[in-house]
């Protein structure tokens, strides 16, 4: 096998893991269940991550949001949808209770819209 031949293959390897990653960042990832309720656990540091969540519609839905930093943009994350805003004290972790009644999807963002996520309800 010529060396072309092996960087082609190593080629394709990487888009196909690239479109993987892709397509589960595009439709977010799912929540641990404890009983009925959606569980997810966002790490606010520099992004929110995950930065985009999917959830079922029907069940409750808690979001565990964890800010391991001290930038001042992220000490607010607002779901405008649900008219929530709340502060997420440096090294804390901030639980936020949805219980959405129609599918859809719901962005989540600090103050001044630099980090930015979203609930997917499907
Ligand atoms: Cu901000």
């Amino acid at each position: 096998m010529t060396i072309i031949g092996i960087i082609l293959i190593l080629a394709v390897i990487g888009l196909y893991a690239f479109w993987i990653w892709y397509t589960k960042n595009q439709s977010g990832v799912s929540a641990k269940t404890e009983g009925e309720i959606q569980v997810f656990d966002i790490l606010v540091k520099g992004v929110y991550s995950p930065g985009v969540i999917a959830a079922k519609l029907g069940k409750p839905i808690k979001i565990n949001f964890k800010r391991d930093e001290s930038a001042e943009c992220s000490r607010f994350v607002n779901f405008p949808d649900f008219k929530i805003r709340k502060e997420l004290p440096e090294g804390k972790t901030i639980t936020i209770e949805l219980a959405p009644d129609k599918k859809g999807e719901f962005a989540f963002a600090c103050d001044m819209g630099m980090y930015q996520g979203r609930l997917i309800i499907g």
